[in-house]
């Protein structure tokens, strides 16, 4: 079937008869912008659908009924609003099928990795829903009598939310589930490459949220100008903005909303090497690079990019690593035997080829790879490169299946090696000496968010706080505690005595 015949397929099974639509106030009703543009198929890059461009008025009447929705949400007790979310993920469970080969065509990621995408946004609904019986806050002991000293957490407001193109649901679902059974609104901003995805899922939580008296708490808002993100940026009404996307563009995001005051939550690049000691097993770490380099054509924040090999293994792993991407099947993402689809767009194509070349001329060597693939898509192929780490193009994030390969003598060089890159999202080291893992987990290992042991740099798992340090941002998202980030803590003193008396100790008398 083609790619246009199944889209028409999937979208009809999702009851979406329309999708030229820019922006969603939650109640069921879509504003159509004031003109179109298209999101394409990166498989073959013809139109995969025409979709709105909001306008400010457009975004007004959004951050209108967020603003509304936050106000009645965040009376409506914490386990109750789970149960909207909880709605929203069987919903999800029954449309997963479709909704993973529609995340495959938006964006080019192989099927596997849409039904993966749709699967991380259930878990993360599952997450929060427990979530929703357990917020917190603590009981501390206050050092003045009859005085009960405690912090509590509130929801927030409405939560600005701008994805990018390559996980187009699930980073979304991260922060849209948890601010929603924190009491918050969200104005999502998704990727214009990826908008044929938000508009299906807005499609879905709609219809769920009539039932839940949540018409609002989620909202979107479309458009492929870059004025749209820094709109949401500068807006005083959204007191955070979660963003993803590149390191230059987090700056500003960050810049804009620190100025006004606001909270930032940054997803940023990456740079994520992988650490191969002279004790590990081969035959556990090759398929955790290969997975980590190529998985989504290599535009993961968390896709591995650097390869720092002992010298003892170098060698043997480079061949067998070069073995290995000989068998990968490069082509259409919806077909089973295809491990890597296309880039998102030609813009990609030739970053990739930029860094490729540029590698080359400071001689680099390429094992494998390092060239475009003849075909109608955006398509590349996987690449395996001899380089040093301080040259500029392995210093940066090029969102493409390129892994740069270099050598090493003594564990505390790898260490340098690892954390020698402005980025600081995951990280992970090949051993069986646990010396080096434990020295690799310590204060003076990895200086990434996510350092794993025998394990890959991508891919993890919703129950952990997902992000990282230095240029990546700093944030943190998903599971463990980052639902912190969604309200606002306030701290209570309370005197049940019938004295006043004062913090450290001071005398104030009034006689
Ligand atoms: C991203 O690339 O922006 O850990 C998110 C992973 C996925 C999430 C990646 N669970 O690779």
């Amino acid at each position: 079937m083609s790619h246009e015949a199944l889209a028409e397929a999937v979208l009809s099974r999702l009851n979406l008869n329309e999708v030229n639509l820019a922006a969603a106030t939650g109640d069921g009703r879509w504003l159509r912008g004031s003109a179109s543009f298209v999101d394409e198929d990166p498989a073959s890059a013809k139109p995969l659908a025409r979709i709105g461009r909001g306008t400010a008025h457009d975004y007004e009447a959004v951050v209108a009924a967020a603003e509304h929705a936050f106000k009645r949400w965040r009376e409506i007790p914490a386990p109750q609003r789970g149960l909207f979310v909880r709605d929203v993920c069987e919903e999800l469970r029954r449309q997963k099928d479709d909704l993973g080969t529609l995340v495959s065509l938006d964006v080019g990621k192989i099927k596997a990795e849409g039904d993966g995408e749709i699967q991380e946004m259930i878990d993360i609904a599952d997450f929060a829903v427990g979530l929703s019986r357990q917020l917190y806050g603590l009981t501390l002991a206050s050092e003045r009598p009859q005085h009960r000293l405690m912090e509590q957490w509130h929801p927030l407001g409405p939560v600005g939310v701008v994805t990018a193109f390559n996980f187009p649901a699930a980073v979304w679902a991260w922060n849209a589930f948890i601010a929603a059974v924190c009491g918050d609104a969200v104005i999502w901003k998704p990727s214009p490459k990826a908008a044929l995805t938000a508009i299906a899922l807005q499609h879905i939580v709609d219809r769920i949220a009539a039932r839940h008296n949540a018409e609002g708490v989620f909202t979107l808002f479309i458009s492929d100008e870059a004025a749209a993100g820094a709109r949401l940026a500068a807006d005083p009404r959204v007191p955070l903005v979660s963003f993803t996307g590149s390191s230059s563009a987090g700056r500003q995001v960050s810049q804009t909303v620190a100025g006004r005051f606001g909270r930032c939550l940054l997803e940023c690049s990456g740079n994520n090497a992988v650490i191969v000691d002279e004790t590990a097993d081969l035959d556990l770490a090759l398929p955790a690079i290969v997975f980590g380099a190529v998985g989504t054509a290599g535009q993961r924040c968390t896709t591995t990019r650097r390869l720092i090999v002992h010298e003892s293994r170098f060698e043997v792993l480079a061949e067998r690593l070069a073995g290995a991407y000989k068998q990968i099947r490069i082509g259409d993402p919806l077909d089973p035997a295809t491990l890597v689809g296309p880039l998102i767009d030609q813009r990609a194509v030739e970053a990739f080829n930029t860094a490729v070349a540029e590698t080359r001329a400071l001689g680099g060597q390429v094992l494998t790879g390092g060239m475009r693939i003849p075909h109608a898509g955006h398509f590349v192929a996987p690449t395996l490169m001899r380089a040093d780490n301080a040259w500029p193009s392995v210093q940066r994030e090029t969102f493409a299946p390129i892994l740069y390969l270099m050598r090493y003598r003594d564990f505390d060089e790898a260490l340098a090696l690892n954390n020698a890159v402005r980025q600081g999202l995951s990280s992970s080291l090949f051993t069986l000496d646990m010396r080096h893992a434990e020295r690799f987990l310590s204060a003076v290992g990895s200086d990434c968010g996510i350092a794993n042991v025998n394990v890959g740099t991508s891919g993890a798992e919703i129950g952990g706080a997902f992000g990282g340090e230095k240029e990546t941002g700093g944030g943190r998202e998903a599971g463990s505690d980052a639902w912190k980030n969604y309200m606002r803590r306030q701290t209570n003193t309370v005197n049940w005595g019938t004295g006043l008396p004062l913090a450290q100790g001071i005398r104030f008398g009034l006689h």
